[in-house]
């Protein structure tokens, strides 16, 4: 149309393309690379401008992105804080500069919701729950040395990151229904390989009689497994393990014995995020809350659907 990019100073592309800044958390795990290309994709799907930034796992990063948006006047911001503290102020600079903010994956601690139109992710205290109620329903073969107790080593994930905080919370409680399964060790891998392997090492060292290990991501799980094959061990037998994600080397993991059980964490987001952002944009009420649809795999269920997984 005529007046479409006739000049207005926003950075509306020039066609009239909504133009939206999104600050991603980093490239740290395979769910984080399944996210990244979801938002892309969806983006170019929807016919958006996206200008992407990758913060390398570092808040300030995220902060001096979300900043930059701003200046850019872009139409919409979206991002998947880091860690759920510190994002107040420049929310507020957001919400002064008239621009709608969209959570994604992760949550902000921020009273005041008005410093975004809505929360698009996974139930991570659920996620938890999910893993610990696996455990607790197949505690007799998870006590592998057959002590009598359950002793489970935790590999966290990010410190401060809200799925690090809620999935620890949902394992915790749902473990509180068998007094015999109990969180020996509990230590942050960062969601990473590299992380889950250096930790499990550790635990290997200073814990005696593990039985289960649950790991944040599948990510610190592989990392996990390497090091448990280095000590001589059979994951999967020797060592059970449960994780969250099942991104496809976690899967592959499940399917061949070496993983227990895998709890969901969807990250193809990318398609709700533009239409949630597109409703906003457009005036229209959307939830404050929108949870992503996920399930658990068995060995057996892995075996079937990884053919079909698209990440
Ligand atoms: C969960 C997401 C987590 C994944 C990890 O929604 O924030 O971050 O579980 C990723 O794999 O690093
Ligand atoms: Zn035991």
């Amino acid at each position: 149309t005529a007046l479409a990019g006739c000049g207005d100073s926003d950075a509306s592309g020039g066609d009239g393309k909504i133009v939206m800044g999104f600050a991603q958390v980093g490239a740290e795990s395979g769910w984080r690379t399944a996210n990244t290309e979801s938002i892309k994709q969806s983006a170019e799907d929807a016919g958006f401008e996206l200008k992407f930034s990758d913060a390398q796992g570092k808040q300030e990063n995220q902060i001096k992105a979300i900043r930059s948006f701003i200046q850019q006047k872009v139409d919409v911001i979206a991002f998947s804080p880091v860690v759920e503290t510190g994002w107040d102020a420049v929310l507020q600079e957001a919400k002064r500069a008239g621009i709608p903010v969209i959570l994604t994956d992760r949550a902000v601690d921020s009273e005041d919701t008005s410093l975004y139109e809505t929360f698009l992710g996974s139930d991570f205290v659920l996620e938890g729950e999910k893993a610990g109620e696996w455990l607790v329903e197949n505690a007799a073969e998870s006590d592998v040395d057959g002590d009598g107790d359950i002793n489970v080593v935790q590999l966290e994930g990010t410190t401060g990151a809200a799925p690090a905080i809620d999935r620890a919370e949902g394992f915790a409680s749902a473990i509180e229904a068998d007094p015999s399964i109990e969180v020996t060790a509990s230590q942050t891998g960062d969601f990473t390989r590299d992380g889950g392997k250096q930790v499990m090492e550790s635990f290997l060292n200073s814990e005696d009689g593990i039985d289960v290990v649950f790991a944040h991501n599948d990510d610190m799980g592989l990392g996990a497994i390497e090091a448990i094959e280095a000590a001589g061990l059979e994951p999967g037998v020797d060592v059970k393990i449960i994780t969250v994600d099942a991104v496809r080397d976690g899967m592959a993991a499940l399917a061949e014995g070496k993983i227990n059980f895998i709890v969901e964490c969807n990250p193809l987001l990318g398609d709700q995020l533009m239409d949630l952002a597109e409703q906003v944009l457009d005036g229209e009420e959307v939830p404050e809350r929108v949870v992503t649809e996920e399930t658990t795999f068995t060995q057996e269920q892995a075996a079937e659907v990884l053919p079909d997984r698209k990440y």
